[in-house]
């Protein structure tokens, strides 16, 4: 994985933007999760998300499949997040949430703000300090990525205490630079 960009979220907390692929991102510690951009069942689809269950194996479909479901269909709401181990992954939790499709929800933006902000919640309570993240809704969900960038980096400021440090793992070259250029409005350098 390219070492990439670093910035102070605060004086004790870092975020890094880097290139890859985040089924295999690692730290060196145990209360690290990555995020999953999940549709509403969490059976696992395309995206980042099929690769995610590809990489964590079939035990993380089981153990999705034990999160009740909150009406016919739905485990995990838009805007919503859950927690599930991360089986063969190296990152020991996964954080499922449900990300808005930017052309049909009615408040994207919020609906974005509030997948940040649940993910760092349940981050939080499950005592976790090292966190990396896609860019939720920024593939087949069609968000743009400037205002997709804004608002996860600002919502992820709100937790800067919390954490350790918070990663953005990001596969593509055109929405990786969209995340620095932002980072580098937003964020003081580390
Ligand atoms: N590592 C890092 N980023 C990746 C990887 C990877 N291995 N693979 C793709 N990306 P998407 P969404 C990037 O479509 O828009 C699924 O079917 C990709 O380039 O996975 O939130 C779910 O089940 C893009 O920038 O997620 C949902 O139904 C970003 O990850 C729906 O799609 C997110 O792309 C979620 O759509």
């Amino acid at each position: 994985m390219a070492s990439g960009a670093v910035f102070n979220l605060s004086h004790s907390s870092l975020l890094k933007i880097l290139q890859g692929d985040i089924t295999e991102w690692s730290v060196d510690a145990s209360s690290d999760a990555i995020v999953s951009p999940a549709n509403k069942l969490m059976l696992g689809g395309g995206g980042v998300d099929g690769a995610i269950h590809r990489a964590a194996g079939p035990q993380l479909r089981e153990a999705c499949s034990e999160v009740p479901e909150v009406r016919p269909g739905v485990r995990c709401p838009t805007g919503e997040a859950r927690i599930t181990p991360g089986f063969n992954l190296h990152a020991s939790h996964v954080i499922h949430t449900v990300g808005p499709v930017y052309d049909s929800d009615v408040n994207p933006r919020e609906s974005l703000t509030s997948s940040y902000r649940n993910i760092l919640r349940v981050a939080k309570e499950n005592n976790i300090k090292y966190i990396a993240f896609p860019a939720i809704s920024c593939g087949v969900n069609g968000y743009p990525f400037d205002e997709a960038a804004v608002i996860g980096i600002s919502t992820i400021k709100e937790f800067a205490n919390d954490f350790k440090e918070v990663h953005f793992v990001l596969s593509a070259d055109d929405i990786y630079n969209v995340w620095v250029n932002k980072a580098n409005e937003m964020l003081e350098k580390a």
